[in-house]
This record gives structure tokens, C-alpha cells and sequence, in this order.
């Protein structure tokens, strides 16, 4: 077992519900443990690094727009196999492979507003805590 460190964003919706006492909670209830926590407003420039994996999709318009809309709570999570770990607890990419019991699939209502981003690799992870925590 892997002990592993991961970036995790709460985006502008679940700042904005005020779900981000319930997904903590859930974070916790894994046995992970939050090492660094920031609020942020994020910049377009930021944005565009971050997903530039998706920048040529029609929806990048509206997803810069929906992430800039508000502030975000970026973190560090720690634990064993936390960067699947966290892809586990926060559920699908796509609104419609969604299952309930994870995160996204039951409190997002769609794919563009889907509460919460995790790494997706140990890679990932290291270049994104880099982005987001200097
Ligand atoms: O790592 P993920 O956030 O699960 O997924 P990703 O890196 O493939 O995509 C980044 C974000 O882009 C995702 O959280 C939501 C958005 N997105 C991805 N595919 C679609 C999408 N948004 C819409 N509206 N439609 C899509 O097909």
C-alpha cells in the first residue's frame, strides 16, 4: 500500500451550496487526512494550464466560465492510495456513468458542475499540488 498525496479542488458549486462541510466529511470518513487547505479565486490563466487537456471542447467555454464564477477550496489530501482513492469517493466524469454513494454522483446534477476535482495520477498529483500550492 501506497502512502500517496493528491490535489483536490471543491469548485465554485460546492463552495456555493455549502456542501463543503459534507464532502470534507466524506474525505475524512476515508481515514485521508487534509494537510493543506486554501481558499482561491481562480485566474483564466490558471484555468487553461489546469485543463488544458480540454481546452479544444465545446464545453471549455462554459466550464472557465462556471470556474470562475466563485471561489474555490484547493487541498491536499494525504493517505494510503489516496489518488484512486479519491477518484473512488468522487464518482464518474460523466454525469450519466454516475452512481450514487460517491460525491459527484449524489449531489451533481451534471457533468459541468460536478463539485469536486481530484488528480488523476501520482504524476498529476505532484504537478498540480506544484500549480495550486507553489
Ligand atoms: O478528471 P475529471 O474532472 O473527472 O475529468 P476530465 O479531466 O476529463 O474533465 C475535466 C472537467 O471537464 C470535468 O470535471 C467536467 C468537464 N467535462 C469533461 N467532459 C465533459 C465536461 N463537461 C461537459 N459539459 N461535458 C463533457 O462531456
Amino acid at each position: 500500500m501506497a502512502q500517496e498525496r493528491t490535489y483536490i479542488m471543491l469548485k465554485p458549486d460546492c463552495v456555493q451550496r455549502g456542501l463543503m462541510g459534507r464532502v470534507i466529511a466524506r474525505i475524512e470518513d476515508k481515514g485521508y487526512k487534509i494537510t493543506q487547505a486554501k481558499m482561491m479565486t481562480l485566474s483564466e490563466e490558471i484555468l487553461r494550464e489546469h485543463y488544458a487537456h480540454v481546452a479544444d471542447q465545446p464545453f471549455f467555454p462554459g466550464m472557465l466560465e462556471y470556474m470562475t464564477s466563485g471561489p474555490v477550496l484547493a487541498m491536499i489530501v494525504e493517505g494510503e492510495n489516496a489518488v484512486k482513492g479519491m477518484r473512488i469517493l468522487m464518482g464518474a466524469t460523466k454525469f450519466e456513468d454516475g452512481t450514487a454513494g460517491t460525491i459527484r454522483g449524489d449531489f451533481a446534477s451534471s457533468t459541468t458542475y460536478n463539485l469536486i476535482h481530484g488528480s488523476d495520477s501520482v504524476e498529476n498529483a505532484e504537478i498540480e499540488i506544484k500549480r495550486f500550492f507553489g
